[in-house]
């Protein structure tokens, strides 16, 4: 009664294993599953040309790019002047300029300083006028102390701002005779038209004090005048040299 089962059970497991063996024989014995080669006989005859076939549809390979520009050609020969364009209007007065782009500008404080200091400046040129020179009205005879001639004085009296003295009445000629210590060069000459004689600015002069005899012009070289210690006018050479006294105006 229970061998039948075991029997039946015996004869399930030994066709599996029958059934594996025979695969595994196929795939690693040749000897037993795998038939002998057998040699290609040679190939055959190429056969006939087939028909032509339909054309193709287009390709689709992109259009390529545009090439570069060529070379630039030679220059054109100048065109003709065009005509002269009319002038255009007057522009717009400008926006008056503004003195915050001005680093550290400030103009109020520079006209300030502008004007405290030609005050100062005034007061010590008076200061200067009074100690060396003789005041008639609002004018200052100053001496130089410098012996020239005549180019040479009026250059020094020019670089002080100042002018050659010319006494224009005796008062005036008074203060030069006091001021000079010695035969001093008036701003008077009479180079440009003998025995007329005119001051620095061209005019004729009114006031004369010459010395008796005098101008005299010796040799006819005689174009400068001077004034002696005694207040009286003489004329003289130019190239001679004799003190510079300048005068100056308040
Ligand atoms: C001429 O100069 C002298 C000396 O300075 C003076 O006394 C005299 O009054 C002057 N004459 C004239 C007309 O100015
Ligand atoms: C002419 O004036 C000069 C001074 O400039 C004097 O030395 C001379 O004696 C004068 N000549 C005559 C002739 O008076
Ligand atoms: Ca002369
Ligand atoms: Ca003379």
């Amino acid at each position: 009664m229970f061998l039948f089962p075991s029997f039946l059970l015996l004869g399930v497991v030994t066709a599996s294993y029958a059934e594996t063996v025979t695969e595994g024989a196929q795939s690693t014995c040749p000897v037993v599953a795998c038939s002998c080669p057998v040699l290609n006989g040679f190939p055959g005859k190429d056969g006939r040309d087939g028909a032509k076939g339909e054309k193709g549809e287009p390709g689709e390979g992109l259009r390529g790019l545009p090439g570069p520009p060529g070379k630039v050609g030679p220059a054109g020969s100048p065109g003709i002047p065009g005509p002269k364009g009319a002038v255009g209007p007057k522009g717009a007065v400008g926006p008056k300029g503004d003195c915050g782009e001005c680093v550290g500008f400030d103009s109020r404080k520079i006209d300030a300083e502008i004007s405290a200091l030609r005050s100062e400046l005034r007061g010590f040129k008076k200061w200067v006028l009074l100690s060396m020179g003789e005041q008639v009205g609002k004018k200052y005879f100053v001496s130089t102390g410098k012996m020239l001639n005549f180019n040479g004085v009026k250059a020094l009296c020019s670089q002080l701002h100042a002018f050659v003295a010319t006494p224009r009445n005796a008062e005036e000629n008074v203060a030069i005779h006091k001021v000079a210590k010695d035969i001093a060069y008036l701003g008077i000459t009479d180079e440009r038209t003998e025995n007329r004689f005119l001051d620095l600015s061209g005019n004729r002069v009114q006031y004369t004090n010459w010395s008796v005899g005098q101008p005299n012009d010796t040799g006819n070289e005689e174009d400068c005048v001077v004034i002696w210690s005694n207040g009286k006018w003489n004329d003289v050479r130019c190239s001679d040299s004799f003190l510079a006294v300048c005068e100056f105006s308040d």
